[in-house]
């Protein structure tokens, strides 16, 4: 029969061992992204003065669209960051939901924003099913717009 103390020092072992795999397994769970692909911002641009409830729709070639939960290759869904950016840690890992992090998981391509008057910055980055930026990142530059 095998005693307690071997059996906590058997459990031990394994999750010492066990952690740092599963945290590198997770580390790597990045899709590849296709090659080409393009996310842009399709009517709003660098500089524009808007008028705040504005539509803003998002373009991407090289790749399609697919709801959240859909995994399926060459596909991913937009995610409209508001007023920050993802950090490199942060865009190897699910993007967050929160006010400045929108999730189209829909599969939606526009959408309305409301923000108060004085400029705000907007990126589109593009994620996968599981919301997990791309390796390398698909990502639009960062523009800057002004809310009357
Ligand atoms: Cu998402």
């Amino acid at each position: 029969m095998i005693s307690y103390s071997v059996l906590r020092r058997s459990v031990l072992v394994a999750l010492a061992v066990g952690i740092p795999v599963i945290v590198a397994f997770m580390a790597s769970a990045e899709t590849a992204a296709p090659p080409n692909a393009v996310v842009y911002f399709i009517n709003v641009k660098d500089g524009d003065t808007v008028t705040s409830p504005f539509k803003v729709q998002f373009g991407l070639t090289g790749m399609g669209v697919a709801p959240a939960g859909v995994e399926k290759p060459n596909t991913g869904h937009h995610h409209l960051v508001i007023d920050t950016t993802l950090s490199p840690e942060e865009l190897k890992q699910p993007i967050p939901a929160d006010a400045k992090h929108v999730h189209f998981g829909g599969g939606q391509t526009e959408t309305m924003v409301t923000l108060p008057p004085g400029p705000h910055t907007l990126q589109l980055v593009l994620g996968d099913w599981s919301h997990i930026p791309f390796n390398p990142p698909i990502v639009s530059p960062v523009i800057t717009v002004t809310v009357k």
